[in-house]
């Protein structure tokens, strides 16, 4: 089509021009817009119809403006039918042009020509002598005459197309625009002549744009039109906002310029980018930096601390931190601040378990003591004793007792008031969150003092003690009672026995044996305790004598002596003593007064004849009455004549300071003859028995009846018992 012809093409165009300078003005100022006429096809002008924006093919180009705007081929139509006959037909970007075959011109004399103006081809007639006309000239015969005619696209200097052959000087040049206008920040697109018709295509430089058509054309006077072209540099304009971002550094607004983006303080980069560029659409690209506030999300946990914290995880947000309770600061930071990163600053914080028991020892038996080995010195702790105290035997429960103590030293001691012979377990806890409690069993050793207190021996065989414990505990006991003499060396005597009580001072008495040395061992079972008591009974008095009775008239008997036996202690002496007949009733036994044949005080009442020691009185023994000799320390006197006796058979048995001593009427003597003479005492044993039959069923009669026997004791005070 040609750009110029037709009626309906012309106003169309001019109405086409005035839009897109519209269109583009637009596009500066209302960037905003979501951008149609950006998307426009290269070879497309954006038109404002029915007030949106549509993308029209340029002129020469066909397609929908946006993704497709293709050069139309006129050509294809056939170059005879839209040029003519004896034409061919050039297309060109976005338009066409016709050139004559040759041996033909064109109507119009050029050399191109764009048919709607009814220019054709037609025949030439060329002459032979073409030569007279120069180069790029043909001669034509016109009407008999030679003309020169510069060949199509030729003309002369002074603008004429045609001459004649004679002038010399005159040649043909070439018809044409020179080299087409530059454009600034643009280049030339596709193929272009010289020849006036032509037109040049013109495209920006990336980053550059112009409103303006761009083309240019040759004109008929060789001069291309418009003679000034050029392109703006696209200008991205202020750099987009981005949320919680600013720009930090512009290079520029225009092509290629860069804005780089930080976030805001507390946030973080998300995604996107930090630089968005300005691209050559004027539009910035890549401004899709996401920044979101910096979440450090929960603190980190450090053992053994609280934390002190307001719940913000925002930047620079703290928690402090600070020890539990029954641990103290061993050293570190005690706050953490959220990061940059998003993360707790990661820091050292220690805390130690506190002490308060270390070295926890027991001394003096019923004395703890520990140490305190905390951070927090001179800080009062208050420990709670839990004591439980169970007796040996692990039956009974004595104890139960709480109690609290408060001190602030370092190395305390505490000293408990337990019973002996028990174990105790003493838990003791610290009255703090951590609760610390250690528990220590204390044994406390049972004393014997203590298991059996006062011991007593009374009444000889008895004892009696105190326990310790109430009357609620029972305690068994095992006796061993072992006696044995030292005058008696086969005498043992044993006795075994069990004992329950819970009386709180019990009593027992044995069945022992006199004049013995008893060892009585009690255990205590519960305590495995042993307590050994010694016990010495008393002599009692011996057994009467073991004698013949002899009764006779006017001689001294010869007496015979047995041995007694130490049944009821030792025997230590045998006396026989001589008493007037007629004071028999007065003789005591246990009377030791005017004991020899010499004493003056007691003069008629009778003597000790003779005094033997045990040890040297062998068995039937005789003794003669009155031989004058001295036995121990007693005179042997002899009998005086005419007198009546009674002689007695003391037998002393001393020990332990205790005397004691049995009788027996051993010899009646009535008138006694000038001639003392023995006698054996034979024949009157029977005598003897009955009498002693008489004295054990008449004890309380004093005579010296024959056979006669008594026995007295005399104690000595024992009123002091002993104790062990
Ligand atoms: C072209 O040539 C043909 C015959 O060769 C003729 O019929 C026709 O009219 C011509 N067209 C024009 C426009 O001269
Ligand atoms: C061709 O010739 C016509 C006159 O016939 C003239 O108007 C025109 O400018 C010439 N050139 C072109 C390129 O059409
Ligand atoms: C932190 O949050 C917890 C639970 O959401 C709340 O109980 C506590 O009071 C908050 N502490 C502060 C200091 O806001
Ligand atoms: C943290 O330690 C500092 C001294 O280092 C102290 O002044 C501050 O009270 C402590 N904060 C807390 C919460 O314990
Ligand atoms: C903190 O630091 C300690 C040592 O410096 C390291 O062992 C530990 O893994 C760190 N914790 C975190 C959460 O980074
Ligand atoms: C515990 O006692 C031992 C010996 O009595 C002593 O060597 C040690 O230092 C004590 N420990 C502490 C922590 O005091
Ligand atoms: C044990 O107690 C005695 C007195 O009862 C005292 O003299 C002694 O010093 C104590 N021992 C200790 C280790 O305290
Ligand atoms: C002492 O502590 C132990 C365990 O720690 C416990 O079994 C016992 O019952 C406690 N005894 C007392 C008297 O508190
Ligand atoms: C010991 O102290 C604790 C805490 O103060 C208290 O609860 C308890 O009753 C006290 N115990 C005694 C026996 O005083
Ligand atoms: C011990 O002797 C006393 C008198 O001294 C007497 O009253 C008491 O009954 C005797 N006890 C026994 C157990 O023989
Ligand atoms: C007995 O003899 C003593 C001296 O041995 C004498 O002192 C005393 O007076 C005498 N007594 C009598 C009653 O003759
Ligand atoms: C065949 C034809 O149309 N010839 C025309 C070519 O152009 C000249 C000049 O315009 C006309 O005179 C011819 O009639």
């Amino acid at each position: 089509m040609n750009p110029r012809g037709g009626r309906a093409s012309g106003p169309f165009l001019l109405l086409l021009l005035a839009l897109m300078q519209c269109a583009g003005r637009q596009r500066v100022v209302k960037r905003s817009v979501p951008d149609v006429c950006a998307t426009c096809h290269i070879h497309a002008t954006c038109h404002q119809i029915d007030g949106k924006s549509v993308c029209i093919c340029n002129y020469g180009f066909v397609g929908n403006g946006r993704t497709h705007c293709q050069d139309k081929d006129e050509c294809q139509i056939g170059a005879s039918k839209i040029c003519g006959n004896h034409t061919v037909c050039h297309n060109t970007h976005g338009s066409f042009y016709c050139v004559c075959l040759d041996g033909y011109r064109a109507s119009n004399n050029n050399k191109t020509f764009i048919p709607n103006d009814g220019t054709n081809c037609t025949d030439i007639d060329e002459c032979e002598e073409s030569g007279l006309c120069g180069h790029n000239a043909r001669c034509v015969n016109t009407e008999g005459s030679y003309k020169c005619y510069c060949n199509d696209g030729y003309k002369l200097e002074n603008g004429e197309h045609s001459f004649l052959p004679d002038q010399n000087t005159v040649s043909c040049k070439e018809i044409g625009c020179g080299s087409p206008p530059e454009m600034k920040h643009g280049y030339t697109v596709g193929n272009y002549s010289l020849i006036p018709g032509s037109v040049v295509h013109y495209e920006c430089e990336e980053g550059f744009y112009s409103n303006e058509a761009k083309l240019s054309y040759c004109t008929a006077n060789e001069t291309w039109e418009p003679a000034i072209l050029s392109c703006k540099g696209v200008d991205c304009g202020v750099p987009p906002s981005v949320l919680n971002a600013h720009p930090v550094s512009v290079s520029g607004t225009t092509y290629r310029s860069e804005v780089t983006y930080n976030c805001a303080h507390g946030y973080f980069i998300a995604s996107g980018h930090q630089i968005a560029v300005c691209n050559a659409r004027g539009q910035w690209d890549g401004a899709d930096l996401v920044c979101k506030e910096i979440d450090c999300g929960k603190p980190l946990l450090i053992p053994h601390t609280e934390m002190i914290w307001d719940n913000s995880t925002t930047l620079w947000s703290r928690v402090y931190y600070q020890c539990k309770e029954g641990y103290y600061f061993n050293g570190g930071k005690n706050f953490s601040e959220c990061t940059i990163y998003q993360l707790w600053e990661n820091i050292t914080y220690t805390c130690n378990e506190e002490e308060f028991f270390s070295n926890l020892s027991i001394f003096n038996e019923t004395c703890v003591k520990w140490q305190r080995k905390t951070g927090r010195r001179g800080v009062q702790i208050t420990y709670t004793f839990h004591i439980l105290g169970q007796r040996w035997d692990g039956k009974t429960f004595l104890e139960h007792a709480t109690f609290n103590i408060t001190t602030s030293e370092d190395n305390p001691k505490v000293c408990l008031d337990l019973h002996s012979g028990s174990n105790y377990v003493v838990n003791i806890t610290t009255i703090s969150s951590t609760k610390t409690t250690v528990s220590v069993a204390v044994a406390v050793q049972a004393k014997v003092k203590e298991a059996f207190s006062n011991v007593l021996i009374f009444n000889d065989t008895c004892l009696k003690w105190q326990r310790n414990w109430g009357t609620e505990v029972e305690d068994r006991y095992v006796f061993h009672v072992q006696g044995r003499r030292w005058y008696q060396k086969e005498f043992f005597h044993e006795i075994t026995f069990n004992l329950t009580t819970h009386k709180r001072a019990p009593e027992v008495c044995f069945d022992l044996q006199p004049g013995t040395n008893y060892s009585v061992n009690i255990s205590l079972v519960a305590l495995n305790f042993s307590l050994p008591v010694s016990m010495t009974t008393e002599i009692t008095d011996p057994l009467f004598p073991d004698i013949e009775f002899v009764a006779v008239k006017g001689y001294a008997p010869l007496l015979r002596l047995r041995k007694a036996e130490d049944r009821n202690g030792p025997i230590s002496l045998y006396q026989v003593i001589v008493l007037p007949l007629g004071l028999q009733g007065t003789f005591i036994c246990d009377s030791f007064a005017a004991a020899t044949f010499f004493s003056n005080s007691t003069g008629g009442k009778g003597y000790v004849a003779a005094e033997f020691r045990a040890k040297d009185v062998a068995d039937n023994m005789s003794i003669a009455l009155g031989d004058r000799h001295y036995y121990g320390k007693f005179y042997n006197a002899p009998l005086k004549l005419g007198e009546e006796y009674c002689v007695f058979l003391r037998i002393i048995s001393e020990w332990n300071k205790v005397r004691t001593q049995s009788c027996a009427v051993w010899a009646q003597i009535k008138h006694v003859s000038p001639t003392l003479q023995y006698m054996p005492a034979v024949g009157v044993g029977s005598v003897a028995a009955v009498c002693l039959v008489l004295f054990l069923s008449f004890s309380a009669a004093r005579h010296c009846t024959p056979g006669m026997m008594w026995a007295t004791r005399r104690k000595r005070q024992k009123d002091s018992a002993r104790e062990t």
